[in-house]
């Protein structure tokens, strides 16, 4: 229903605040999810920082909607992505908020997608972002280390957390997180796509 970019949520040009950047880099260590919530002020909408071996960046605003013709728990939440790389891996911690009351309990897939975020259009989001098919392999290794997988379990109050560490660094792209309406399975398969949050950086 909103537009994409209206809280400005894509960019990653903006400075952050100090606490932001160190929530940031906590994820290496994986620091406790309540530490990341408190952190960040709200007025830091994204950010990001790098020196020579690491770089970390925050992407958080509302959930893009996907499918604005019908209701979903997910219609008003909000997401918060802290990508944080060290040498040759990732990890990644993602914050889902307002979730309503019908979403509690329930595992939304997530996964990071090739393609942007674009409201009322999932097709957008392209293929899960994969490092097999990156690297030419013809028939792609599909698991939680090739791809970034997120499945989020929404507690009682509306939020849930999720961590994932990977083997490799995404290419910098305009991408999107996509949340689903299932778990994912083996193959990587979790649904319909519901609502994403754009992830850009360069
Ligand atoms: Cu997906």
């Amino acid at each position: 229903m909103s537009s994409t970019h209206a809280d400005g949520s894509h960019s990653g040009s903006v400075r952050p605040a100090r606490g932001t950047v160190f929530a940031a880099l906590g994820a290496i260590g994986l620091v406790s999810a309540a530490a990341l919530l408190a952190a960040a002020p709200a007025e830091a909408r994204t950010g990001s920082h790098r020196s020579q071996h690491a770089a970390a960046h925050v992407f958080q605003g509302p959930l893009t909607d996907l499918q604005p013709a019908s209701r979903s728990p997910l219609d008003g939440a909000r997401a918060r992505l802290v990508f944080a790389q060290h040498h040759a891996s990732s990890t990644f911690v993602l914050v889902v908020s307002g979730v309503g009351a019908g979403g509690v309990g329930n595992t939304y897939g997530a996964h990071l997608h090739q393609g942007a975020c674009v409201a009322g259009n999932g097709a957008a989001a392209g293929a899960h972002y994969n490092q097999s098919n990156e690297n030419g392999v013809v028939s792609p290794i599909v698991n939680d280390q090739t791809e970034v997988w997120l499945d989020v379990t929404v507690g009682p109050h509306g939020s849930g957390v999720a961590v994932a560490k990977v083997p490799f660094v995404p290419t910098p792209a305009n991408r999107s997180i996509v949340l689903h309406e299932q778990h994912t399975d083996d193959h990587g398969t979790a649904g319909a796509r519901l609502a994403c949050l754009p992830v850009s950086w360069s």
